[in-house]
């Protein structure tokens, strides 16, 4: 069903039926293309908001990218119709809109191009879909080969429905002058104003051939007629009609009749995408519709991606991790970190989390990242919800929603950045707060450190008389919007979550021997602790909250929600639990709220709307926030199981997030491993024939967290001071593995390896044994050979710890 290799980014495929939703991205600076195996396509680029430029077959709302996203049969798509005008047989690549069965189907996922590779009647055909690393249009290449006996006479038909532009104005058109067919549109509006706002849209689509067609046909209903898209009228005649659109749905359909001599082949090359007008897809069509224009843009764009290859690759005794830490991972980091979620106002919290994993790829990213957050940074000491990239951006959305936590996430994001890069100077440099451009009366700015203080001291500050942390409209958790609207509720997790960012805090502060506010914000930690302690701790977990009317929530006595995953990892991080409390709530967690596919975000899901809870509660049980395994928030478990060393237990939970490799349980998600998506469907006691499920939505915070946990915790190797620590928990079942992490300008090749028996962690460098492990300092250029014992492993079985 999937295969996938270790040394190089590659997963293939080789059903369109199994997995029917299964799915792959590819992106570059202003675009971004989610495919799925049977050739449905979502694709929106910048302008600099996101749109589409091929659409629905009727009005579609604009909004962000969904999970579960249905797809039917005039979904966008990207398909060739391949008939035999010899005895008339008809089928489709890759798998829609026909439906027929190729002899042998494979949808092959590379990390800079996804391929499709058809065998059918002795025909085989690849369709090729790569994009240039800066403009958005899609590179198409499809080649037709006969592997029969005999010659063959087939008509080939690229069919890219462009779908419903606009209700005000819609046509389209073969242009010979621009080689393809161009789809024209208006924008729909009805203020004046948008009028001028719109000017600079690119309302056109286009599908540029490098070879000319034989025919074509340009609306949509002509084409497909009475046959339906499974037999249209347009490829049962002997030529397209060559028909515009004019104010009709228009289509891209073009034809290609072939006559190839037993093992000839023909490759025809497209271009597909948005422009403004004819001069940009002229420019486009110069730039890239060759065969040396594909190749160079290829090129550039493999350049491009080897920016995003991160600093760890590992050979372990686990080879599917193996090809998801090497290539898919860090891409996928890379991809959040360096477009930002293809917004332009992303959330606070999104960005900063996302930028915490740039950290490890390419940290002046990040470093420019931190300074655009503080340069927004209200009067007060708060982030605003939503951080603008662009100064024509808007919050949109959930960030015109007030939340609570945004803050939280700098120091976090800052522990990483500096451990990763040793750049204390950041600390140090001045910021001036957008609006606000005489801070210090000399229009100097205020400090990254003093900004931060500032930050951590309104968090310290937004806490009711119990000491706990107001919600507003919402924490992490956004759809948890009416706990606090009211002005009254806290969050269990939110006053986790500002305890522990206070530490965090104050251990920077003592690194810059600032001691004074070190203490102060170890002070506010533990009084936090004391008060989550007194007025959340149900006996065998933290509850989630207390309600505007002061109702505990998230506690034994609930039906529906009764607990929480996140206030439990916040309470191992922040310092809340003692040792008791511990063991019972990594039981309670254990018991309540893990699955085969990873630990689930609350149980039992909610399956009524709770007003004083929130949204989150209407959403369907089992998906996203209510109660699905919601990766990001098992990443923040995971990642505290690792904070306090029960590595196997994290170990079991990280595994659990990458689909496979057994076939049943590629089957049950129906995703393929290269990308972690923001959820699979949880509700394990309520719906167990849907828990599993992937959302196939590849927008997470978990992508960041996971990568830090693989780095810094699993393989431990992170950086501290001006050196890297050595602090491993490899799964207690791995015999060795070996890693090289590049860190700070220098290689570290480190071999591990498991005692049978024997003492502790003993690190060799060059062969010279660390008498603490240690290296430091670490310097740029060289290459670290590292042995690394590991003490052995304690009979007892993985996940049984507790
Ligand atoms: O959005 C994410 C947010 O981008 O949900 C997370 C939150 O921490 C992230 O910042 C948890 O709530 O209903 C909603 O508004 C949802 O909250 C979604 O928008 C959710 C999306 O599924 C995107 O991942």
């Amino acid at each position: 069903l999937l295969s996938s290799a270790a040394e190089e980014a590659r997963c293939t495929l080789t059903s369109p039926t199994a997995m029917p939703a299964a799915s792959a991205f590819l992106w570059n600076r202003r675009m971004l293309l989610q495919v799925n195996c049977r050739g449905f396509v979502v694709a929106r680029h910048m302008q600099p908001e996101p749109a589409a430029y091929a659409h629905a077959p009727n009005l579609e709302a604009k909004t962000f990218m969904q999970p579960e996203q249905p797809f039917y049969a005039h979904h966008p798509g990207r398909f060739l119709y391949v008939k035999d005008e010899d005895n008339g047989a008809l089928f489709s690549c890759p798998y829609e809109p026909v439906r027929a069965r190729a002899e042998q189907f494979a949808f092959s996922v590379g990390a800079d191009e996804i391929t499709w590779r058809l065998r059918q009647a002795g025909l085989e055909m690849t369709m090729t879909l790569r994009v240039p690393v800066d403009d958005a249009v899609e590179l198409w290449e499809c080649t037709l080969r006969n592997d029969s006996p005999g010659a063959r006479r087939i008509s080939a038909y690229p069919y890219f429905p462009v779908g419903y532009m606009s209700w005000m104005n819609q046509s389209g058109e073969y242009r010979a002058d621009l080689g393809g067919i161009v789809c024209s549109s208006i924008t729909p509006y009805q203020k004046v104003d948008d009028y001028f706002k719109n000017q600079h849209l690119k309302d056109k689509t286009f599908l540029l051939h490098e070879t000319a067609p034989d025919a074509w046909e340009a609306a949509q209903s002509v084409f497909e007629g009475e046959g339906g898209l499974h037999n249209p009228d347009g490829v049962r005649q002997p030529l397209l009609g060559g028909g515009d659109a004019r104010y009709q749905v228009p289509t891209a359909a073009l034809q290609y009749q072939l006559q190839l001599a037993p093992g000839e082949e023909r490759t025809l090359r497209f271009l597909f995408g948005p422009a403004r007008d004819d001069e940009e897809i002229f420019a486009l069509r110069e730039r890239y519709l060759s065969a040396t224009g594909f190749a160079t843009a290829a090129r550039e764009y493999q350049e491009y991606l080897a920016q995003g290859r991160g600093c760890l690759q590992i050979e372990t005794p686990d080879r599917e991790l193996d090809a998801f830490a090497n290539h898919w991972l860090p891409r996928q980091v890379f991809y959040h970190g360096d477009v930002n979620r293809l917004t332009t106002d992303p959330q606070t919290r999104n960005y900063l989390q996302d930028q915490l994993g740039m950290a490890y790829i390419r940290p002046q990213t990040a470093r420019s990242a931190l300074l655009r957050t503080l340069s927004q940074q209200k009067a007060d000491g708060s982030l605003p919800d939503g951080i603008l990239l662009s100064p024509e951006a808007e919050l949109k959305y959930i960030n015109q929603v007030p939340h609570t936590d945004h803050c939280v996430w700098l120091p976090i994001f800052l522990r990483g950045y500096l451990d990763e890069t040793g750049d204390h100077a950041l600390l140090d440099e001045r910021v001036i707060p957008e609006g606000e451009d005489k801070v210090d009366g000399e229009g100097h700015g205020r400090s990254v450190f003093e900004c931060v203080s500032r930050a951590m001291d309104w968090l310290a500050a937004a806490r009711d008389d119990r000491g706990l942390s107001y919600i507003g409209q919402g924490d992490w958790c956004d759809p948890m919007n009416m706990v606090g609207y009211r002005g009254r509720g806290v969050s269990g997790w939110l006053s986790l979550a500002t305890a522990y960012a206070l530490k965090l805090w104050a251990e920077i502060c003592r690194q810059q021997n600032q001691l004074g506010p070190a203490e102060k914000y170890v002070r506010l930690a533990a009084e936090i602790n004391s008060a989550v302690n007194r007025h959340l701790w149900d006996g065998d977990w933290f509850a989630r909250g207390i309600t505007d009317d002061g109702t505990v929530f998230g506690v034994s006595e609930d039906q529906e929600g009764s607990i929480f995953l996140n206030p439990q990892s916040w309470a191992l991080l922040s310092g809340a639990a003692d040792d008791n409390q511990r063991k019972r709530l990594l039981r309670a967690v254990k018991q309540q709220l893990e699955t085969p596919f990873g630990p689930m975000m609350l149980a039992p899901a909610y399956t009524g709307m709770r007003e004083d809870v929130g949204r989150v509660t209407q959403k369907f049980p089992g998906s996203a926030e209510n109660g699905s395994v919601y990766n990001h928030a098992a990443a923040f478990y995971i990642y505290s199981l690792y904070a306090i060393g029960e590595s196997d237990r994290a170990w079991h939970l990280l595994r659990q997030m990458i689909p496979g490799p057994g076939r049943e349980d590629l089957m049950q998600r129906g995703q393929l491993p290269v990308y972690i998506p923001n959820y699979y469907r949880g509700a394990w006691y309520q719906y167990p024939a849907h828990a599993g499920r992937s959302s196939q939505l590849l927008h997470t915070g978990t992508a960041a967290w996971i990568y830090r946990c693989l780095i810094e915790q699993l393989f431990g190797l992170k950086g501290e001071g001006e050196g890297l620590r050595i602090a491993p928990q490899l799964p207690s079942h791995w015999p060795q593995a070996q890693v090289q992490r590049r860190f700070r300008g220098a290689v570290f090749d480190v071999q591990f390896e498991r005692r049978v028996r024997g003492d502790g962690l003993q690190v060799y460098v060059d062969g010279e044994p660390l008498t603490e492990p240690l290296i430091s300092p670490v310097e740029a250029g060289r290459v670290y050979h590292l042995r690394v014992l590991l003490p052995p492993a304690e009979g007892s079985a993985p996940t049984e710890a507790v």
